[in-house]
């Protein structure tokens, strides 16, 4: 019989940490582009930022970049309403991508336009080269959402493919430790396996355990063979 156990999160090592948050820190602008054809090709791993509208997206790419500007983040919806792109790399040599998406369900957008996002969002999603991650951020006090699970169901093929995936529920601070607790087991379940970690920018929380998940990600070779330079 299979038996099913939530797979701890191991923290980082603080010396992995280091690695992973020096990589982080090397985050320069790279792009803005409206349209998935004005999109450069990178030949790099890329990693999307997707998730609702205000879920937290551009200040986690801020907290994790430890760059206070370097994507847009605002209290009002609908801030980033580009594919953003930003390089990643030690001596400038670019060995990947985060992109910041725009998010979706803003109440105030018009549904055209709502529409032709949702569709931009999917192709990307679908036919974007290199892409090798994707990091949903959700606000936990809301859940997944409606449009996040039509976004999990586009892209369950594709992480049954190899396309890692990863939740990040947001803005942790607004719940008490008994809350998060809850909300991440649920939220395991809902992932059906996918890794889900906590995450707050304004207390840090969880920025050492995504910055070095998404350091493996990069780095597939070198993270599979400890020791390796
Ligand atoms: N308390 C708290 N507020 C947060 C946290 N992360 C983001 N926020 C706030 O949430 C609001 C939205 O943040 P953004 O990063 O702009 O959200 P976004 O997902 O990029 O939004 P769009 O660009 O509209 O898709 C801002 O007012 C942030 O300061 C957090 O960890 N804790
Ligand atoms: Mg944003």
């Amino acid at each position: 019989m299979t038996t099913f156990t939530a797979a701890p999160v191991a923290g980082p090592s603080a010396a992995d940490a280091r690695i992973a948050l020096g990589w982080m820190h090397t985050a320069k602008f790279l792009s803005t582009s409206a349209q998935l054809d004005q999109l450069p090709s990178v030949g790099v791993p890329e990693i999307a930022f997707v998730g609702r509208s205000n879920a937290g997206k551009s200040t986690c790419i801020n907290v994790l970049t430890q760059q206070k500007q370097l994507a847009f983040a605002s209290r009002k919806p609908g801030r980033t309403q580009h594919i953003n792109l930003f390089s990643l790399g030690k001596q400038g040599v670019t060995d990947a991508v985060l992109a910041d998406l725009p998010g979706y369900g803003y109440a105030a957008v018009p549904r055209a336009d709502k529409l032709r996002w949702q569709q931009v969002m999917v192709n990307y999603l679908v036919s974007r080269p290199g892409l090798t991650g994707i990091v949903l951020l959700c606000d936990p006090r809301l859940g997944l959402t409606g449009l996040d699970e039509a976004l999990l169901d586009v892209l369950r093929p594709r992480v049954q493919q190899g396309l890692k995936f990863l939740i990040v529920l947001t803005k942790a601070d607004k719940l008490t430790r008994a809350e998060q607790a809850k909300v991440l087991s649920i939220t395991r379940l809902q992932a059906g396996g996918g890794e889900v970690m906590m995450f707050s920018a304004l207390k840090k929380q969880g920025v050492e355990e995504v910055a070095w998940l998404l350091w493996q990600w990069a780095h597939p070779v070198r993270s599979a063979a400890p020791g390796a330079p």
